[in-house]
């Protein structure tokens, strides 16, 4: 026994209980009390085993806080080998999500029963890694290898339902009573003879398998999980399964799960998954803050980011009123949330009935009336403060006392918005990005009078909308847009110092990004800044000795915004909008700079890469020393889930951690030594150099 395992004996069948907070993690202590539970529990006279989980889940894998540490014995072997050769049945019993280790336990049992309720799945793909005790080898002996090479590789979760259809589960139990449904269970199988049917001798779903199925998914990986090491490796390992005796396939196995767990991707991508989860703490949040039940909720603003918001809400049963000045936006605008689902119905995601219960949801209105006895309304209305301010102002009237109001801003002063109301304290910015119903990211943008209740809710809110949210302070940008708008800026000086629009993107896009700087921009849509530069009546208004690059009002003032007017930097095809570089747009950046006197040169790749990157990650130190991000981890999560970069990568400053801030630093000051325009060393940046710091 240990501390978080229990063997106890009910009548003629074992139970080995483990209890190991918050969600039964395989960690050592577990590892070895089972292996002392079950030797006991074959040398007692009982007929059947049954392993089970207090709390709120069965074993949802081995202890990531593990990771990266000197492995503490026993290996997962030792009591999973040993729960296979039992000389009694033993049985699974589940609840809540057996993952990853927890369902590789499971599949060491010789039957697995769960109620309806549970979810079963081996995500550890989305940790950089591949199942490392078995379960590459032993789950497609139970389904087969095309099923298998889906689960593993793509890391998701399997219903209950789902999990018993394929042969993953022998029995669904009563949700009321698992451990009874699997005590039920088990007396069946020993009046039936006791088998001990063992997973790894099932070999006829192994056999004679198509190679073609491995090619296809190698391919298919490579497209869409571009740089990902992982899933390359999952695929492997399923092939080793149809290709190699057992023994031989695990040891396979071994080999590709330790050249993972040593690899930098998968310390990046385990860093994401602590850092996604800590981005929702508030340091200075009490702990028992009131979080109000929003039951119901409005949204100002029926435009591409109002429907994406509604489309949130009712995505998770929450009813949204959606407001609008005219019939024809709101029409416009329902009509874009109907098209959006039914493309998703298209694809077997939806049912056609789920399209009109989602669609039955929003609930469109002229009038602000209609907003009354909503809990939470969110503003995205036209990005202008004084439109902002007019909205908020009829907002505080209509809405019941206890509604928060959240403005969707991508930039504006949260404060200045929330002192046109009576409620400041109950004004929030939720940052939304675009398209608002398919990214994860939500920056909540918490007020200097932004009250902990209508921070804790809103971070609840975000939960329940499945959205990863970090909270962060008000300033221009955030922190995302903020960071962004130094990299896109080193964008357009590479520019007009020597690049090509493809010269300047490629090296990002190699690193992993999804896209370079311009090609975003160009997918964004160029006017956007164009028009907040004219706003700020820019270049005229440039303060002394500020630089600024005029080659992207230059592509504007040709009418070219990017994809959406087939050209931007580059051209695009109408048929496919497949991008191509273009003479015309090269030639007018080669124009540019004669005419500005800036002498063309040839830049290194690697120069371009460090000096976005390193925009990026400079004024993520001084967001930091700000105070507006609580840690550099949010950063990280915000560049993962915002704005595109690879979890492989772990993050801007994760990747800053890894060069070295002293190399960083260094750079930084060489950047700004040639350009002191618009470089300024971040104090933290040096603070760290110098002591040999990290920002994680
Ligand atoms: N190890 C350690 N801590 C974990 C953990 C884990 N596996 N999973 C969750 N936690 C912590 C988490 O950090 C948080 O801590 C708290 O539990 C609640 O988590 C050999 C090598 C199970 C679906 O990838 O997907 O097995 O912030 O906020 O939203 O082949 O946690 O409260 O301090 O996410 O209800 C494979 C990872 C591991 C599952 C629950 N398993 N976990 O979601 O709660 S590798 C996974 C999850 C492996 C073997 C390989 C989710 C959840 P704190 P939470 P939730």
């Amino acid at each position: 026994m240990s501390q978080s395992v229990s063997y106890t004996v009910d009548g003629d069948i074992g139970i080995v209980r483990v209890n190991n907070p918050p969600v039964n993690a395989l960690s050592h202590h577990v590892r070895q009390g089972l292996y002392d539970c079950f030797m006991a529990a074959d040398a007692d006279a009982t007929v059947a085993t049954i392993l089970i989980c207090d709390g709120r889940t069965f074993i949802a894998g081995a202890d990531i806080t593990e990771f990266g540490k000197p492995p503490k014995p026993p290996h997962f072997s030792l009591p999973l080998n040993a729960m296979e050769d039992m000389s009694k049945p033993v049985i699974a019993a589940i609840h809540g999500t057996a993952l990853g280790g927890g369902l590789e336990t499971a599949l060491c049992c010789h039957y697995r029963v769960a109620v309806p309720s549970a979810k079963v799945g081996l995500p550890e793909v989305h940790l950089g890694l591949l199942p490392g005790a078995g379960g590459t080898q032993r789950l497609p002996r139970l389904i087969g290898a095309q099923a298998a090479v889906d689960a593993i590789a793509g890391g998701g979760h399997i219903d209950a339902p789902t999990a018993h259809a394929a042969g993953v589960l022998d029995a669904l139990v009563d949700e009321g009573d698992l451990l009874e449904g699997a005590k039920a269970f088990a007396r069946k199988i020993v009046s039936a003879g006791g088998a001990l049917n063992k997973v790894r001798d099932i070999n006829e779903k192994v056999t004679g398998v198509d190679p073609a199925i491995f090619e296809t998914a190698r391919a298919n990986a490579i497209k869409t999980r571009r740089g990902f090491k992982a899933p390359l490796s999952c695929i492997a390992c399923v092939e080793a399964a149809c290709t190699l005796p057992f023994d031989e396939g695990m040891a396979r196995e071994r080999e590709l799960f330790q050249e993972l767990h040593d690899d930098l991707q998968s310390a990046a991508q385990q860093h994401i998954f602590f850092a996604e989860r800590a981005a929702s703490k508030v340091n200075d949040m009490p702990k028992d803050v009131t979080v109000l039940d929003i039951k119901r909720v409005g949204v100002i603003g029926a435009g591409t980011m109002g429907g994406g918001i509604a489309m949130n809400f009712a995505n998770v049963g929450i009813p949204v009123t959606l407001l609008e000045m005219k019939q024809e936006f709101l029409d416009k605008g329902l009509g874009v949330v109907r098209a959006n689902y039914e493309r998703t119905a298209k694809k077997g995601r939806l049912s056609a009935a789920q399209v009109e219960e989602r669609m039955g949801l929003i609930t469109p209105t002229l009038d602000y009336a209609d907003l009354a006895d909503v809990d939470m309304i969110i503003e995205a209305v036209y990005e202008n403060m004084d439109v902002k301010k007019e909205v908020f102002g009829k907002l505080d009237e209509v809405a019941k006392p206890s509604c928060i109001l959240a403005t969707n801003t991508s930039t504006l002063d949260v404060d200045e918005i929330a002192r046109v109301t009576k409620r400041p304290e109950m004004v929030i910015g939720t940052h939304f990005f675009s398209p608002a119903n398919v990214m994860k990211l939500l920056e909540i943008v918490r007020g200097e009078q932004t009250s902990f209740e209508t921070l804790a809710t809103t971070l609840a809110v975000t939960k329940a909308i499945k959205k990863v949210g970090v909270v962060v302070g008000v300033c221009d940008g955030f922190v995302g847009n903020r960071m962004i708008h130094q990299y896109l800026a080193q964008s357009q000086y590479l520019l007009e110092e020597g690049c090509l629009p493809h010269e300047v993107d490629a090296p990002i896009y190699d690193l992993g990004f999804a896209m370079g700087p311009l090609t975003m921009s160009d997918l964004a849509g160029l006017d956007v800044g164009w028009r907040i530069r004219q706003g700020k009546g820019l270049p005229e208004s440039l303060a002394e000795g500020d630089r600024y690059c005029e080659i992207g009002d230059r592509i504007c003032e040709k009418g070219r915004f990017g994809q959406k007017t087939g050209g931007g930097y580059y051209k695009y095809d109408p048929s496919d909008r497949s991008r191509q570089r273009d003479p015309e747009i090269e030639q007018l950046i080669i124009d540019y700079s004669r005419e500005k006197g800036i002498e063309r040169r040839e830049i290194e790749g690697n120069e371009v890469l460090e000096r976005l990157m390193y925009a990026l990650i400079n004024e993520g130190a001084w967001i930091l020393e700000e105070g507006i991000a609580q840690r550099a981890s949010d950063i990280d999560v915000i560049y993962v889930y915002g704005y595109g970069v690879p979890a492989y990568l772990g993050g801007p400053m994760f990747y800053a951690d890894h060069i070295g801030l002293d190399k960083v630093y260094q750079r930084v000051c060489e950047f700004a030594e040639r350009d002191p325009a618009s470089w300024k060393p971040a104090p933290l940046l040096k603070k760290l150099a110098e002591s040999g710091g990290t920002f994680n």
